[in-house]
């Protein structure tokens, strides 16, 4: 409901063939000797959290290589293909495999570009929605070891492109004034608009029900991707929040922008554990739900089903592959695993 370069042909860990810009696609299964590991924030010690902010620093200073309006940075860039694509990757099947291979190629610019050298983190909202208290108190919102906190508070203004008021609750609504990123003005967003704005956020503690364990257990124990994946996300008609909707609406305001959102640096780690969410449910029953892909392609008519031939598109963040590359995140291009 909240929907309202550089090919990797080598998966590093220090394997590297000499020739691997001649690495076919046959050969890239064998390449992923390595996977990376991608672990939850507050596992990562001082230093391993201090290197991935450093990293996204560097990709919010290096040069934009795309040509959407607006964009200066390698980070808008990502933002600003977020941004374009809205509409044809959410509420539609493709919704879980394309932001899968976009986290992917995130992470992969970061390791690539900035000399990052560990794998994408995520965030297990349980972890604190479960504690029946604020998202306020989350080590991810730490001031050097997280992302910053909340925005300064304006009253009735929740930082959204939509005035999302109707929902209890919630705080700040302006400039995130502390944390690694406060000093990053935006330049793609709010929506489709292209403005020079601050990282906004606005926390609130209604959202917090959609992401607790108890949800994401009745998201995980669906029996097939089809129920999985509308429990996750939910459809065109669906009127609850699901746990997708939780992480995005329990930060707000940039992060609750359905166009936007990438411009908050967390999008990467809520989506991340999102992901994580469907290679557990994957890990399930791998022989049956590494082939299982469902839902239409489209919010509009003409309806057609997607399939796993169904191809990624990201502009020239990253080739066009189909589903079926990314089924399987052990294997190339992806390569990574969850702790
Ligand atoms: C948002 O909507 C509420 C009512 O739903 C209204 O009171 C408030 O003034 C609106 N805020 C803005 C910034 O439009
Ligand atoms: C950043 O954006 C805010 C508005 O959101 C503005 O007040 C501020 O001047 C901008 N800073 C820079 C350096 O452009
Ligand atoms: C659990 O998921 C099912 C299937 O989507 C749904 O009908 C039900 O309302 C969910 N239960 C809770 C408590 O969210
Ligand atoms: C699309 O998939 C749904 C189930 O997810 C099924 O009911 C429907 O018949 C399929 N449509 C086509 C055209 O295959
Ligand atoms: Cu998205």
């Amino acid at each position: 409901m909240w929907s309202r370069f550089l090919l990797l042909l080598v998966c590093v860990g220090g394997f590297a063939p000499a020739f691997a810009s001649s690495v076919d696609a046959s050969n890239q299964q064998s390449a992923c000797r390595h996977p990376i590991v991608r672990q939850e924030w507050r596992t990562l010690s001082p230093q391993q959290k201090g290197r991935y902010l450093g990293a996204v620093k560097c990709l919010q200073a290096l040069p934009a290589i795309t040509s959407f309006k607006g964009v200066r940075t390698r980070f808008d860039d990502f933002q600003a293909l977020h941004v374009s694509l809205m509409p044809q990757i959410h509420l539609v099947g493709q919704f879980l495999p394309w932001h899968r291979r976009f986290v992917s190629t995130y992470e992969t610019a970061l390791r690539n570009e900035c000399g990052y050298t560990g794998a994408q983190p995520y965030w297990d909202w349980t972890k604190d929605a479960d504690r029946a208290h604020s998202i306020v108190q989350s080590p991810i919102f730490d001031p050097i070891f997280g992302f910053g906190g909340n925005g300064i508070d304006i009253p009735g203004y929740d930082g959204a492109f939509h005035n999302m008021s109707f929902i209890p609750g919630w705080t700040g609504g302006g400039c995130v004034t502390d944390g690694p990123f406060a000093s990053y003005n935006l330049s793609i967003g709010p929506g489709t608009l292209v403005t020079n704005h601050c990282l906004t956020r606005s926390f609130n503690t209604f959202a917090l029900d959609f992401i607790t364990s108890k949800q994401v257990a009745n998201t995980t124990k669906q029996p097939t991707f089809e129920q999985f994946r509308v429990e996750l996300e939910g459809t065109p008609v669906t009127s609850d929040f699901k746990v997708h909707d939780g992480g995005h609406l329990s930060v707000g305001g940039e992060m609750n922008d359905r166009w936007s959102s990438p411009g908050d640096p967390l999008f990467y780690l809520h989506h991340g554990n999102l992901d994580r969410l469907w290679w557990l449910w994957q890990s399930k029953d791998l022989k049956k739900r590494l082939k299982d892909i469902s839902g239409r392609t489209s919010i509009d008519p003409p309806f057609v089903n997607v399939t796993l031939d169904f191809k990624l598109n990201l502009g020239v963040l990253a080739p066009a592959i189909p589903i079926r590359d990314v089924m399987d995140v052990r294997n190339s291009p992806l390569c990574y695993q969850y702790a």
